[in-house]
């Protein structure tokens, strides 16, 4: 346990008001879904209430692989790192769609929702993302073909094959379950950097009512049709530059649970003043969105792959979100090395070079990770 973390048992509930000057009470109404399970209410609350005391750290795969090792029960790199896992725990549907037995990143949907239930069960939250097929065109998430949103959407040419694609989701989500029999609750994350061009969702790849309609039609599909309640909803862009552009594609209030972007510091920033700036400005205007529209900002995803600077942690990314108040904040996975040259990782390993660095992040006052939410029965 964190030193940080034994405050709230040592401090009458009341004093801990008056010394933060903030109420600790939740004030968000209900989730997106009114017919949310009890633990997904619960959740809903909770992240708004955890918006005073820190930031939740995530990191995507983490319970799967890490850099040098797969599938070894109960390991993770930040638990080798810090001796905790994270808060938030991200894992990613791609190729459900299409009856694949492994997701895009070669990991078992079979070991993913053991993973799940794991991560639940140390009181976590999930996180999930789709990197979706084409419905269009069969090929991947990233072949933006003209006609692609139109097509999956009601009345369009490819709708019947997307709502077999949500089906599939629906079955996957409702067969995650709690130790009681309850639903594990989950952030359910579609169509993700919504900004950009790269996805066939994305940007100029369709209008903003087109987007705007995919994601009515896929939520209330799943809640409506599938009777899906477990799920809370998040919106997420790439890097953007106003308020107006963040909203362009916004599907409305009564859809929306969780707002927030992605930023890698590698494609999206030269340098670490420049990503303190970047996300230090989007995360101000991030922040001003949520509290108009009563919604949980966070850093969906995040990173800086191969972590060469070995103080990052604490003199760049620490500096970049501690002024802001964000949920959670979603490192990106750590699949490894090809070769020297080839590597994609975004969290530290047991010897990575701002492994050290990780630990100082991880004992800051303003980082929260596994024991320290699991103090916070975030399902109750
Ligand atoms: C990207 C990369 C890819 C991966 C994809 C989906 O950012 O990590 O290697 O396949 O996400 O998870």
């Amino acid at each position: 346990m964190k030193k940080k973390a034994c405050l709230s048992f040592f401090f009458p509930a009341i004093l801990l008001t008056s010394l933060t000057g903030k109420t600790q009470e939740a004030t968000y109404a209900l989730p997106a879904d009114k017919k949310a399970t009890k633990e997904t209410i619960a959740l809903y609350h909770n992240l708004e209430k955890l918006l005073n005391d820190g930031i939740m750290f995530g990191h995507q795969d983490d319970l799967a692989y890490g850099v040098g090792w797969k599938y070894e029960p109960g390991r993770s790199d930040i638990k080798d790192v810090t001796g905790d896992y994270p808060a938030v725990y991200g894992f990613e549907l791609g190729r459900l769609e299409i009856d694949q037995p492994v997701n895009l990143d070669s990991v078992p949907f079979d070991k993913m929702k053991s993973f799940i239930r794991d991560a639940y069960d140390r009181g976590g939250v999930i996180t999930l993302s789709w990197h979706l097929n084409n419905p269009l065109t069969g090929k991947t998430a990233w072949d933006p073909a003209a006609g692609t949103v139109a097509s999956a959407l009601p009345g369009g040419e490819k709708n019947d094959l997307y709502k077999s694609w949500l089906d599939k989701v629906a079955a996957f989500i409702l067969d995650l379950k709690g130790k009681h029999g309850e639903y594990i609750p989950v952030i359910f994350r579609p169509f993700h950097e919504l900004n950009g061009d790269w996805f066939w969702w994305g940007g100029k790849n369709c209008t903003p009512v087109e987007l705007k309609q995919l994601y009515q039609f896929t939520e209330s599909y799943l809640r409506d049709k599938k009777n899906v309640h477990n799920l809370l909803y998040a919106y997420n862009t790439d890097k953007f530059y106003s308020k107006e552009e963040y909203l362009k594609r916004y599907p409305g209030d009564e859809w929306v649970d969780v707002i927030g972007f992605d930023i890698y510091q590698a494609y999206n920033t030269a340098s670490n003043e420049d990503f303190i700036r970047y996300s230090g400005s989007m995360l101000a205007t991030l922040d001003s969105i949520a509290t108009d529209h009563k919604k949980i900002p966070a850093l969906t995803e995040f990173g800086y792959n191969g972590l060469k600077d070995s103080v990052w942690w604490t003199n760049t990314f620490l500096k970049a979100i501690a002024p802001y108040k964000i949920s959670y904040a979603l490192a990106w996975r750590n699949a490894g090395f090809t070769n020297a040259d080839h590597y994609e990782f975004y969290a530290p390993y047991k010897g990575q070079l701002s492994a050290g660095d990780f630990v100082e992040f991880y004992r800051n006052e303003k980082t929260l990770f596994q024991m320290d939410v699991a103090a916070k029965r975030l399902y109750q």
